[in-house]
């Protein structure tokens, strides 16, 4: 087995950080190949071999090639040496899938794309912001936010008091979210929210990988 796993992405996506995150806990070297999936003409041609879907991360350590964040960060908890990164109560793992089911159904698009990048990216490149796009997933960015409040309750993190997979996968999400003034004020209004958002981003991993 090769010792360094290696990234294929960019270290901007949320996905690839969220890997990038759960490999800092874990305290393994690793390789980041640089991927522009946004490159004019798409993907480069070689990535689809990797991710045939184009999307990244792709991730490879030895013969084992992997897409899709979920199975790397399981692989990521499982292969590696140092802290757990999964709760060891049967409940509390069942809330860290779930937590990371809501991330990607129900949070990824309004707080990313719906209104981080509508109203802090495409502004950035001189573009104008969609207000009716932004204006029409604040209420399932609340929803979305209210949901994982539900599950994270008075504990210290989303499965736990134990950080896990689950708030890996949030920290790079939050981070973007809270830069919109829109997310930012919604995080404000969710006392619980915004504590869990507190105690990660002191973390040094996320500290450093979601700037
Ligand atoms: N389901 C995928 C999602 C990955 C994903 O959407 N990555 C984004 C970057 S954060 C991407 O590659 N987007 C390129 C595109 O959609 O064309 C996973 O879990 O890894």
């Amino acid at each position: 087995m090769q010792a360094r796993p290696i990234i294929y992405g960019a270290r901007y996506s949320v996905y690839v950080r969220g890997v990038l995150l759960a490999l800092a806990e874990k305290g393994v070297a690793h390789d980041v190949v640089e991927v522009d999936v946004f490159a004019e003409g798409g993907p480069p041609r070689e990535h689809f071999a990797r991710h045939p879907f184009g999307k990244i991360p792709a991730f490879a350590h030895g013969d084992l090639r992997l897409y899709e964040t979920p199975a790397i960060l399981r692989y990521v908890y499982e292969a590696f040496e140092g802290p757990s990164l999964q709760p060891g109560d049967v409940r509390e793992r069942a809330q860290m899938i779930q937590a990371i089911a809501i991330l990607d159904n129900y949070a990824y698009r309004p707080w990313l794309w719906d209104i981080y990048v509508e109203r802090v990216s495409i502004p950035k490149r001189g573009g104008i912001p969609d207000e009716q796009k932004i204006a029409e997933a604040l209420p399932k960015a609340e929803l979305a936010a209210t949901a994982l409040e539900a599950i994270l309750g008075d504990r210290s993190f989303v499965a736990g008091e134990a950080i896990s997979l689950a708030d890996l996968h949030a920290a790079p999400m939050l981070g973007y979210f809270g830069k919109a003034p829109e997310g930012a004020a919604l995080i404000e209004r969710h006392a619980r929210l915004k504590a869990w958002w507190r105690r990660l981003s002191e973390r040094k991993s996320v500290a450093e990988i979601c700037v």
